[in-house]
């Protein structure tokens, strides 16, 4: 039985979005000790998913009998800042274009496909794999202070797709060296104290946990640093050198689509269920319920000092925590 990889791979990624490829022995999570120190410190807060599969996600092999090696695939989202007027609300970079987990996976799947039946598993994301171990251990990025996986003619503003196959693929060479050297902009800018030593990030600090994961009430003392952040937050990778001008342009898939790129807060705090789930369809916004969207559009019009707004949504009907959380805004 051939087991090589089929020699178009290159062209096959680049053809389905991907600006880079690379390769990795299959076997343990050799830094295993990070994720289990991240586990044992409860720095995954309400992430319960994370805890659980521990055993698949230090070793491929368990994932995908007979696993080989793990192919892992970059794709840029590096666009350029979208404006965000006052009254609008910011959505991470990463969620203003289409969902990554549809697209990226659609793709992936395709390149699974030329690997052969049965040979080859995709993963982005969701699938209990430690993605950014495996984006470092094949060669094609390193560790950034901020936790991100960085590369110098990329930045970090890129996601990160593994197949898992049974088929072998020499490994790739080593990571670029560190690219942090005499930096620490990040660890300095994060505006919650999230980023708790270099590359050590307590995600129950962090306003990408707090405004998408987090399901109960934004404690006070994070509601301020929040500013105009509604969905996910991008300030460590903003203040980032290697962010400044990218050589890798971002793909087609990411490229920001308005409402989402930049809503404003008047229309958020007015969809219901119907016009959200019609808003966020095929995007990564999604994956917040609509009462997080609420929660997280009060604070940011408050953060604005915009009563009006607050006043308006007080007015209507609606959850009992989100009315608390309204009176308390206006209270304050
Ligand atoms: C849970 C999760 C989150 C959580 C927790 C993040 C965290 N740091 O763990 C929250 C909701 C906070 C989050 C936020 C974001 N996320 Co997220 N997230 C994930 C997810 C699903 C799992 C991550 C995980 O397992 N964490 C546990 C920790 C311990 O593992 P780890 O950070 O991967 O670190 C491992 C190694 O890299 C190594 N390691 C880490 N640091 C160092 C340093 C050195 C020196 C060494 C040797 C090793 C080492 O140790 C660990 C074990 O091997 C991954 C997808 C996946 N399946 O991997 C996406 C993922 C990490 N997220 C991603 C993105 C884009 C984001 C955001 C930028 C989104 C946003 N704008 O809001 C932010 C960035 C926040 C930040 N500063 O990290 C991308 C990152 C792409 C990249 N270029 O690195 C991923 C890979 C999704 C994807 N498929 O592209 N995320
Ligand atoms: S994403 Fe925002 S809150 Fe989270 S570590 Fe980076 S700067 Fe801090
Ligand atoms: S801001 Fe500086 S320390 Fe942080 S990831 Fe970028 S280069 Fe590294």
């Amino acid at each position: 039985m051939d087991t090589s990889l089929p020699a178009d791979l290159d062209a096959l990624a680049a053809r389905h979005g991907f600006f880079a490829w690379g390769a990795a022995d299959a076997g343990e999570v050799a830094d295993r000790g990070r994720y289990l120190d991240f586990l044992a410190r409860g720095y995954h807060g309400a992430m319960a998913y994370l805890a659980r599969n521990t055993g698949l996600r230090i070793d491929p092999r368990r994932l995908v009998p007979g696993a080989r090696s793990v192919l892992v695939f970059l794709r840029s989202y590096a666009w350029a800042a979208w404006p965000v007027p006052r009254g609008h609300a910011q959505v991470a970079a990463y969620a203003r274009g289409r969902d990554y987990h549809v697209s990226m996976k659609n793709d992936l799947r395709v390149i699974a496909a030329h690997l052969g039946e049965g040979r080859a598993r995709a993963f982005v994301d969701t699938g209990p794999v430690l993605e950014r171990y495996w984006a470092r251990a094949s060669g094609l990025a390193a560790a950034g202070k901020n936790g991100l996986c960085l590369r110098p003619d990329a930045g970090s503003r890129f996601f990160i797709g593994v197949i898992v196959t049974t088929l072998h693929c020499p490994p790739s060479e080593a990571a670029p060296r560190d690219p942090c050297a005499g930096c620490d902009l990040c660890l300095r800018s994060c505006p919650t104290g999230a980023l708790v030593a270099p590359y050590v990030l307590d995600a129950t600090r962090c306003l990408s946990y707090l405004t998408i994961e987090h399901r109960g009430a934004i404690a006070p003392e994070f509601r301020a640093a929040m500013g105009a952040v509604v969905f996910g937050c991008d300030r460590c990778q903003d203040v980032c050198p290697h962010n400044r001008a990218p050589a890798v342009a971002g793909c087609i898939d990411a490229r920001p689509r308005p409402p989402l790129a930049a809503p404003r807060l008047a229309d958020m705090l007015s969809w219901d269920e119907a016009s959200f789930n019609a808003i966020a369809a095929g995007s990564a916004v999604a994956r917040a319920p609509l009462r997080c969207i609420h929660r997280n559009a009060l604070i940011a019009a408050a953060n604005g000092g915009n009563r009006t707004l607050i006043e308006a949504y007080a007015r209507r009907p609606q959850d009992a925590d989100l009315a608390a959380l309204a009176a308390e805004l206006l209270a304050s």
